[in-house]
């Protein structure tokens, strides 16, 4: 990398002094976007674009936050204090625009001086593209771990990757999910700075020699075949309203130019091209998740490429040039998101080893305290492992360090459990079927200080199912941090009206300390309170209505029960048992086996993408899309049911989606899905849950209250329970009428056009393979939406419900989280 920092004298008194922030009046607003769009987009106001007037916005907001982010690295450089690296291969931050506002009290200002110009700011909050740098749940947890992290004043840089395409945009032709890349950065970039000149060179491939160093001392090195160089971009993390701004920072592949000049050299201009082409394609795009992961060796080089340029970065530029890595443990501690960031373990090890001459037990004991892994699913086969034979090729020393690691690790466990080779095999990080491959789990999980889960029953099936022997091993090893959701983006600035509500009624300390929340709980009671969360919600409709029939053509129905279902879409998470309700209800009215004016009028709002590898997920969509067709355009079920299922669910969608919701689908089969962040969020904006026993929906439950939550379904045991013993989906079929006619009419061809193939694959999984329980669910299931259907009856006693849903939700908060991580896991200092 280049120089850390210029080394000349600067003389005029401006340059020594600290920067300053920017006049918050609206004039000096007025000014700031004026020099923007004039000087930076090179526009008059008259002759300038939406874009040109939304990137000129963004920059002056930016502008406003600059200051405050070179003093807060510059204070914490001063008097340094341990600090966390979240290492993380998604960051699923959503839009800038209105966070940063946020952050910088500048919303009204923004307003009147846009005002002013003549420009409404609601139309440029819409210009901007969501930076989708994720793919879901731990993409947006991330995002908001780093906004509390700043909001907590706690020392933290955000490292991945600056994709150029982020998650595809979803569209669909025929009810069909079509995908489109994501090019989210063809209108600019006005959050990120990049520094092309700060550039870390990776390597990758060749061999390995040993050789004896001036010491006499048997060394190894590495002597890679090729390189691509790291370049930097940073984004402003502003905590809210506290002056703190944190950095996270993006890598960007760039082609070396010996690489391109080498070949160039030799004549061969259009491959000096395509080389250039091959390394850059490392940042390219955001890989769609997936069921199970495939050995993509571009997936396996964009983890080590992020990581070896974080670990470089963090060595070389924010720890003192003579950092002792002997203290290492002292100033850092790389939280690992799930195990993509994993060969992170062997990089530092081979840093220390080969780079800092430290012999390997020391080495190791070190790199055993800088690092820290959570663990984000429960599907075995959803844990990630690289075959040998690519480790080997790409990355030749990191293979060798690992199996250095795993033979010492494998001597602690034959010495703990002396004669039990099965416990050996099971555990080492080597696994040998179908082909030898590296389990990035047990690395993680044999290098790090801690490893948690993401909810209570998570934490406790990994402990006892997942990685029990590990946990035999060390048992203080293991915890829980239950994830959470930034109340500043998910309530705040997502359901301005309720919070408006809140701040009225209880003032506005909760944006920074939900538990504040609590003081809600008294109000449950009060009538004009209700009526006012009631116009509230029904507002947050009006505001949804509006947004899809605007971006989707789509017209919802008034007054209707808003029932929502938005996340992947994966057979775990059982969309299909929601597709069935449907269709039970639907089937149920043109039978006539139900009265229609006993059917609560109820609008379903689907959201989901399917990776588009995932043949299963996709002709889920393809039926849920075509439910919705028939439903919604047969008189028969009218002013009764409809269905929406608009494309391209993301961030910015979410944001105006779960204020509007009544109820709050979560119906994955127990023991499956880790977490859930989705569900905190509606209960947060005063959904009530329709739920199963699983991830963090228990915690909801136990703290919402039996009475506010519809529970259903079998619990983890009992499905675990009924797998042991044998389960049939048909017998289900054969014994419950209601769900043999709902499968029969998909079946028939009703809603496919008459072709029966089109729905064949979903109704003969559901039938003869169901690995995920539905039709044993279902029946369960249905009474509970009978039980919804009553409580909505009493509006009142709804709105009561939704009240204590918001009031006991506060421990919801990332803040929260991240406090449990400091104290159980990072042991951090904060506003140091
Ligand atoms: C999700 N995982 C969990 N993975 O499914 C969810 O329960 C949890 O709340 C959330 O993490 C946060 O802890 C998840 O989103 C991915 O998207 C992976 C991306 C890379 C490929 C494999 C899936």
């Amino acid at each position: 990398m280049h120089e850390r920092g210029a080394s000349f004298e600067p003389t005029h008194p401006l340059a020594v002094g600290p920067v300053s922030t920017p006049p918050h009046t609206v004039d000096g607003f007025v000014k700031e976007f004026l020099r923007e769009l004039n000087y930076g987009q090179g526009v008059p106001l008259s002759r300038s674009s939406l874009n040109d007037q939304y990137l000129a916005l963004a920059r002056t907001v930016r502008g406003y936050l600059t200051a405050r982010w070179l003093e807060t690295a510059s204070r914490r450089r001063k008097n340094p204090h341990k600090m966390v690296g979240y290492l993380s291969a998604e960051y699923l931050l959503g839009r800038q625009l209105d966070n940063a506002l946020l952050a910088t009290d500048l919303t009204a200002t923004a307003e009147e001086a846009l005002k002013a110009c003549g420009i409404d700011l609601d139309a440029l909050r819409q210009a901007e593209i969501e930076p989708g740098l994720g793919n879901g749940g731990l993409g947006r947890l991330a995002a908001c771990f780093i906004d509390s992290l700043a909001t907590m004043d706690a020392p933290c840089v955000g490292y991945g990757l600056r994709y150029e395409y982020g998650i595809f945009k979803q569209t669909f032709v025929d009810g069909r999910q079509v995908e489109v890349p994501d090019n989210w950065l063809t209108l600019g970039g006005p959050w990120e700075i990049p520094h092309p000149e700060m550039e870390v060179p990776v390597h990758f491939g060749g061999r390995t020699e040993r050789y004896v160093g001036a010491d006499g001392r048997e060394r190894t090195r590495w002597i890679p075949d090729w390189d691509i160089l790291g370049i930097r971009y940073n984004y402003m993390v502003p905590g809210y309203q506290n002056g703190v701004v944190n950095t996270l920072r993006l890598w960007r592949a760039r082609a070396t130019r010996a690489f391109d000049l080498d070949i160039f050299n030799a004549g061969d201009y259009s491959e000096a091209v395509r080389a250039q082409t091959f390394a850059e394609n490392i940042s390219k795009v955001l890989y769609p998740e997936d069921s199970t992961p495939q050995g993509k060796e571009l997936r396996l080089q964009q983890q080590y490429f992020f990581v070896a340029c974080s670990i470089f970065d963090f060595l070389k530029h924010t720890q003192p040039v003579d950092l002792d890595v002997r203290q290492l443990p002292e100033r850092i501690i790389f939280q690992l998101n799930d195990t993509h960031p994993v060969i992170g373990i062997p990089e530092l090890m081979r840093l220390l080893l080969d780079e800092y001459d430290l012999e390997f037990d020391e080495a190791w004991a070190i790199t055993q305290q800088c690092f820290a892994y959570t663990c984000h699913t429960l599907l075995p086969e959803a844990l990630e492992v690289w075959p040998v034979s690519l480790l080997e090729r790409l990355l030749p020393r990191h293979m060798e360090i690992i199996y250095l690691i795993n033979e010492a690790f494998l001597a602690q466990v034959r010495e703990q459990f002396p004669g039990d080779e099965l416990r050996v095999r099971r555990m080492s990080i080597i696994g040998d079927h179908p082909e030898r491959s590296v389990r990035m789990a047990h690395l993680a999980t044999v290098a790090s200080v801690k490893v948690n889960g993401v909810a209570e029953l998570q934490s406790q099936l990994l402990r006892e199912k997942v990685l029990s022997d590990f946990a035999d091993m060390w048992p203080e090893k293991f915890t829980n941090v239950t994830n959470g959701v930034t109340p500043r983006r998910f309530v705040r600035q997502s359901n301005p009206l309720l919070s408006k509500l809140v701040t009225d009624t209880i003032g506005v300390g909760w944006v920074a300390n939900l538990d504040r929340f609590s003081e809600l709980e008294v109000y449950a009671e009060d009538p004009d309170f209700r009526a006012s969360f009631r116009q509230v919600k029904a507002a947050n409709k009006d505001r949804i209505a509006a947004v899809l029939a605007r971006r989707d053509g789509i017209v919802l129905p008034k007054d209707h029960l808003l029932d929502v279902m938005v996340k992947r879409l994966h057979e775990y998470k059982r969309q299909s048992l929601k597709l069935l309700h449907m269709v039970t209800l639907y089937e149920g009215i043109i039978s006539g086996d139900l009265d229609p004016a006993s059917v609560t009028p109820r609008t379903v709002i689907f959201g989901a993408k399917a990776a588009p590898g995932y043949r299963m997920a996709k002709e889920i969509i393809y039926l849920i899309n075509s439910v919705a067709r028939v439903i919604n355009t047969d008189p028969r079920v009218e002013g009764r049911l409809f269905m929406a299922f608009p494309a391209n669910y993301n961030v910015t969608l979410a944001e105006r989606l779960i204020p509007a919701a009544d109820l709050s689908e979560q119906i994955s089969l127990a023991g499956k899905e880790a977490s859930g962040t989705g569900n905190m969020k509606f209960a947060l904006n005063g959904a009530l849950t329709i739920g199963t026993d699983d991830g963090a929906n228990v915690e909801i439950r136990g703290l919402v209250g039996d009475d506010n939550f519809f529970l259903f379904g079998m619990n983890e045991p009992e499905v675990a329970d009924l797998q042991a013993r044998g389960y049939r989906p048909t017998e289900y079929y054969e014994s419950n009428p209601r769900l043999r006619r709902a499968l029969n009419l998909i079946d028939s061809g009703h809603f496919t056009d008459g072709n029966r193939e089109a729905a064949s694959m979903v109704v003969g999984d559901l039938l003869y393979n169901d690995r995920f329980l539905v039709l044993a669910d279902y029946q369960s299931y249905l009474d509970a939406q009978a039980r919804v259907e009553t409580a909505y009856a009493d509006q009142e006693a709804w709105a009561r419900s939704a009240i204590l849903n918001v009031a006991r939700s506060g421990f919801f908060s990332s803040d929260r989280s991240m406090r449990d991580y400091i104290d159980r896991i990072w042991h951090i200092k904060t506003g140091g």
